[in-house]
């Protein structure tokens, strides 16, 4: 479908509290969109749980369970298997978390539900730090960022961590389908979440997801800031499926430096740090690359 052919407004109506130019808000909008009101969902703690409000005055118009920080999968599993039991079809059980959530306190029930394939769609909104309670650093974090638990000050510059790359992990589970998407290839964006929709098993999406305070950016600069993320490579957009590795974009890898100026989070960083992050990078990509020219895993 085109974006010009989706509802205006699908299940996640309007009357959540995000903050200026989130792009988590944005994102569940357009999955919702697409899935349509046959979906229920489980949300754990994170900004999305905090920004949705509750019942009565929730803003997703559909069944939706708030659960703890580690359950998302598990929970969402018990649902699907609940379904089942009861004989109903055509019925979408999405799992929708921050990287904190997803990467760190989530990954145990994850990793499980992968294995078995269990019948789900989990999206990851990965805004690339624990948000909600003050800007931490998650393992989903950049190297060299600011957070306030990897601070710029005396010897300490930014995150020393590379980030754990969760779509790796889960298609060395030999998932059914896992995929990364942006908001700012849209067209990349629907025709995941239409696939993913229309699938059975174990389906994973990460969307990256600009957070204005975590970033330390200015409220109108997530979308370009999500196209740059793409353009230099900072963020992949992948799918495997069918037991194959596709990469989508192959990005240019240029304007790195004019990106990452642009977010305070990564002022701070010296020409080392930025040469680490090149690096890592590119890495990432050659990664991508050789497994995508494996015919299948399998
Ligand atoms: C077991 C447990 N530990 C800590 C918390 C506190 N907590 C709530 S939300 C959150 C951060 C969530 O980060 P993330 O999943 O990345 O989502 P975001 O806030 O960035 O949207 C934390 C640490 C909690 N609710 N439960």
């Amino acid at each position: 479908m085109k974006l010009q052919e989706l509802p205006d407004e699908g299940p996640y109506v309007s009357g959540d509290s995000a903050c200026a130019g989130c792009m988590a808000s944005n994102i569940a909008h357009n999955v919702l969109r697409i899935l349509g009101d046959r979906t229920i969902a489980s949300v754990p703690p994170s900004c999305m749980s905090v920004f949705a409000g509750t019942f009565p005055n929730l803003n997703w118009n559909i069944p939706y369970f708030h659960m703890q920080f580690a359950n998302t999968a598990a929970t969402v599993t018990g649902i699907s298997r609940a379904l089942k039991a009861q004989g109903k079809e055509g019925i979408v059980v999405l799992g929708m978390a921050g990287d904190g959530g997803t990467g760190d306190m989530g990954l145990q029930s994850l990793s499980g539900a992968a294995q078995r394939d269990e019948n789900i769609l989990y999206i990851c909104y990965n805004n690339q730090g624990y948000e909600n309670t003050g800007i931490q650093a998650s393992g989903m974090t950049p190297i060299g960022a600011w957070s306030n638990t990897t601070p710029v000050r005396n010897h300490n510059t930014g995150n020393e961590y590379y980030p754990k790359d969760i779509p790796r992990i889960l298609i060395a589970h030999e998932a059914t389908y896992v995929a990364t998407a942006s908001t700012a290839d849209i067209n990349d964006f629907i025709r995941k979440i239409e696939r993913a929709k229309e699938i059975e098993g174990f389906r994973y999406i990460e969307i990256l997801s600009v957070c204005t305070p975590g970033w330390d950016v200015k409220t109108h600069l997530g979308p370009q800031l999500a196209r740059e993320a793409i353009d230099t490579g900072f963020w992949l957009l992948l799918e495997y499926d069918k037991r194959k590795l596709t990469v989508n974009h192959d990005p240019k890898f240029k304007g790195l430096k004019e990106f990452l100026k642009k977010q305070g989070r990564f002022k701070h960083m010296t020409q080392d740090q930025f040469h680490i992050m090149e690096e890592h990078i590119r890495h990432r990509y050659q990664v991508a690359k050789s497994l995508s020219a494996l015919d299948h895993f399998l």
